[in-house]
C-alpha cells in the first residue's frame, strides 16, 4: 500500500522562516520522520512538494491506480483553489486534509477550507505529529484494525 504526501507552497521553506508560527523541523525532518513510522505500519510513503498549483493537480490525477490515499497539506492553495477541489473530487480517491497550525484559530482567511467538504477529513494543529496522525487516518481508512 502507498500512500502520497503532498505538500503545497512555501512548505519547503520550513524550519528556515517563521519558526514562532511553524516550528524548527524542516519538510525533509518531517518526510523522515513519516517514512520511519509508515515503515513500523508496513506502508509505503512517497512524499512530494510543489510551490505550482497545477503539478499539485497533475499529482492528484495521476494518483488513482498507484495509490490507496493522498495525505494533502495544500498550505495556502487549501483557502484559494478550486482546481484542487475538483481533482480531489475527480480522483475519487480518499483525500486526507492536513495542517501544521490549527488554521481554525488563526485569521478569518485562513478559517475557510475550499477542499474540506470533498475531502476524508481534517487534522489540524499538531504541529508535524498532524503529517503522523494523517498518516494513520489513511491506513486506517476503512476503520480501524482488529
Ligand atoms: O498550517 C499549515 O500547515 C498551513 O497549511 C501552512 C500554510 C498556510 O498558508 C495555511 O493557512 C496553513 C503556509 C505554509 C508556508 O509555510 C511557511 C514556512 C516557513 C516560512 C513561511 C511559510
Amino acid at each position: 500500500m502507498t500512500i502520497l504526501f503532498l505538500n503545497g507552497p512555501n512548505l519547503n521553506l520550513l524550519g528556515r522562516r517563521e519558526p514562532a508560527v511553524y516550528g524548527k523541523a524542516t519538510l525533509a525532518d518531517i518526510e523522515q520522520m513519516v517514512k520511519k513510522h509508515a515503515s513500523k505500519l508496513g506502508v509505503d510513503v512517497e512524499f512530494r512538494q510543489s510551490n505550482s498549483e497545477g503539478e499539485l493537480v497533475s499529482w492528484i490525477q495521476e494518483a488513482p491506480g498507484k495509490c490507496a490515499a493522498i495525505v494533502l497539506n495544500a498550505a495556502a492553495y487549501t483557502h484559494t483553489s478550486v482546481a484542487l477541489r475538483d481533482a480531489i473530487s475527480a480522483a475519487g480517491l480518499p483525500v486526507i486534509e492536513i495542517h501544521l497550525s490549527n488554521v481554525h484559530a488563526r485569521e478569518e482567511f485562513r478559517q475557510k477550507s475550499l477542499i474540506a467538504s470533498v475531502c476524508k477529513g481534517q487534522i489540524a494543529g499538531f504541529g508535524p505529529y498532524s503529517y503522523i496522525l494523517g498518516l494513520q487516518a489513511a491506513v486506517n481508512i476503512n476503520g480501524p484494525p482488529d
